[in-house]
């Protein structure tokens, strides 16, 4: 191979240009289509060009998901040399037990796993069932060639109606999710609700102009830290699919 590029690496999309799929995976109501719509936003804020498509979600009234969102981003130009953009499809499926069938769907070609998780005490049983499901569906090379990364959701709730990290970890790692020397990297916590308020907040803060650059565009450097811990799941699969895709190719 004379020269390394991204789309001898990954599958390519329509327009032919490098494409990773992740899929958030998780119960009901634990936040996935929250997630997604605030990543969105941040990304609108802070790099508009980071988008590629606008984000379509497949909804009831309510606002439950009955198929799922998906939102196409791009990873902005690799400095230095003339690698492509990557681009990571974002995908959620809906956690409600009735719509198995719309969740194998979903997953059909699915790159890295976001396992999506509850940290309400109710949804304990909630989280061990989804993790299951998701094993069963990516099979053999769940947590090693399709990465996995576990993120709980609503860190935000008082610690009596919180389950206990170390439970949750205890369940990752009798399903073969993550593997006990990286369960400090691979399972993080977050709240969509504090990113989505500490957003908004900056938005009308009288303030506001200090957070955006001279082009209207959110500083990162001022990107607040709840917005950091809903980025940081994403970032760290993507770094992984990446990750994996040289060994993949290194071995060959
Ligand atoms: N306290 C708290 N509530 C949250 C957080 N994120 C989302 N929620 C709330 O949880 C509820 C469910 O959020 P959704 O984003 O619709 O959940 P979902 O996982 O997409 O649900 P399904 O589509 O049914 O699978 C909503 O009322 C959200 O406002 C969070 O970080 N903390
Ligand atoms: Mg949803």
């Amino acid at each position: 191979m004379s020269q390394l590029e991204l789309s001898n690496l990954f599958s390519v999309d329509r327009e032919g240009k490098p494409t990773i799929k992740i899929v958030l995976f998780g119960p009901p109501m634990s936040g996935k289509t929250s997630m997604l719509t605030v990543f969105n936003a941040l990304r609108r804020m802070e790099n508009p060009k980071t988008i590629v498509s606008a984000l379509t979600k497949i909804q009831d009234d309510s606002g439950r998901t009955v198929f799922f969102d998906q939102g196409v981003f791009q990873t902005p130009p690799f400095k230095g040399n003339n690698f492509d953009r990557l681009r990571y499809q974002l995908w959620t499926v809906p956690g409600e037990e009735r719509h198995k069938v719309q969740r194998d769907i979903v997953m059909k070609g699915v790159d890295a796993v976001l396992l999506f998780l509850n940290f309400e005490k109710t949804a304990e049983e909630q989280n061990k069932a989804i993790i299951k499901e998701a094993k069963e569906i990516v099979g053999e090379n769940f947590g090693s060639s399709i990465p996995v990364v576990a993120y709980i959701n609503k860190s935000d709730l008082p610690a009596e109606e919180r389950l206990d990290k170390r439970d949750i970890i205890q369940n990752l790692l009798d399903e073969g999710a993550i593997h006990s020397d990286k369960a400090a990297n691979l399972v993080l916590t977050g709240s969509c609700l504090n990113a989505r308020n500490e957003l908004l907040s900056i938005l009308t803060s009288p303030k506001r102009d200090e957070h955006f650059d001279d082009s209207s565009r959110l500083r990162i450097d001022k990107r607040p830290d709840s917005v950091w811990l809903i980025v940081k799941p994403i970032q760290k699969l993507t770094q992984l699919a990446v990750e994996q895709r040289l060994e993949y190719v290194q071995s060959i």
